[in-house]
């Protein structure tokens, strides 16, 4: 696969600042080294840059005209990528631009994208439900066209509701609790991790992609980790996937074959224990992308 690295030092998603150095620190964890071993033919385009900030009304909000603005860059850039573009973040407000290129781009090839949210939270927030102001709590809202982005680019094309699947979730705000209700989206929280395996959504949803001849982006959190073992995240919510579940996940994907787009967000690289939780960012990348230890015969198919 020829997969190309995007930088995405956005860090103005939430207060505590960081993330801005997530970019490098997985460039230091050897993500390009990584896929390169493997395999794959890999370009780093360095990081991108926000324009000027937009106009977005709202006192309660924290710098969401620079959000706009990423979200205006990351939509022209990134719908013109080529191959399998791994956005870098960079915080999760990042995935208003990423995902809504990803959605452009497919849409430009004449297809519907899905996408899988691995995540502790929903981010479901629009900029009128957001308690906390912080938008990295708002990017499925925006990417699948909910009103109430004033000031936000329009978005080229939307993600529907019913090719999105959500695993991990944990924290889940009751406005975003009873809006996600209303939508065909597919939500796995932990207590249904626990009961059937992290394995179990998975084929259902990959089934979906393929027969719809669909794009795949997939959207990890590294609050999707549980603490004890990714712990640089300002939002660590305890009760998470553990190493296993998320390799199991990535090595599925990687099965699967479907996957068209990668965000790697919320990596604070100042919490971070000697690059550790970059590091495990890089090893989940390298099983999604082909790391194993046997093969696996095929899965037969109904
Ligand atoms: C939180 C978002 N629900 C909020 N938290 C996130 O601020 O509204 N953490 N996304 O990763
Ligand atoms: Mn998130
Ligand atoms: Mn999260
Ligand atoms: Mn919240």
């Amino acid at each position: 696969t020829r997969v190309t690295l995007v930088g995405v030092p956005l860090d103005c998603g939430k207060r505590r600042p960081g993330c801005l150095m997530g970019p490098d620190s997985f460039r230091v964890a050897g993500l390009a080294e990584a896929l390169t071993a493997l395999g794959h033919e890999v370009r780093d385009i360095g990081n991108l840059a926000p324009g000027p900030a937009r106009e977005v009304p709202g006192a309660h909000l924290y710098r969401a005209g620079e959000v706009a603005a990423w979200t205006e860059t990351l939509i022209a850039t990134g719908r013109a990528l080529p191959d399998m573009p791994i956005f870098m973040g960079g915080d999760h407000a990042l995935s208003c631009g990423s995902v809504a290129a990803m959605a452009a781009r497919a849409s430009d090839r004449g297809r519907p994208l899905f996408l899988l949210w691995l995540d502790a939270h929903s981010d479901y927030h629009t900029l009128a439900t957001t308690e906390s102001g912080n938008l990295h709590g708002c990017p499925v809202a925006y990417a699948t066209g909910q009103p109430d982005f004033d000031g936000f680019p329009d978005l080229p094309a939307r993600v529907a509701h019913e090719n999105i699947c959500m695993i991990g979730l944990r924290s889940v705000d009751p406005s975003e609790r009873d809006r996600l209700a209303g939508t065909e989206a597919v939500l796995h929280d932990m207590r249904a991790i626990d009961e059937h395996g992290i394995a179990a959504p998975l084929p259902a949803f990959l089934d979906r992609v393929r027969a719809a001849g669909g794009d795949l982006h997939v959207s990890f959190d590294i609050d999707f980790l549980d603490p004890s073992i990714a712990p640089a995240v300002v939002t660590t919510v305890p009760g998470g996937a553990t190493f296993r579940e998320a390799h199991l996940v990535m090595e599925m994907l990687c099965e699967a074959g479907l996957v068209t787009s990668l965000d790697l967000v919320e990596l604070n690289p100042a919490l971070d224990e000697r690059g550790r939780s970059a590091r495990l960012m890089v090893n989940l990348t390298e099983s999604l992308m082909g790391r194993k230890i046997f093969d696996r015969p095929t899965r037969a198919r109904g």
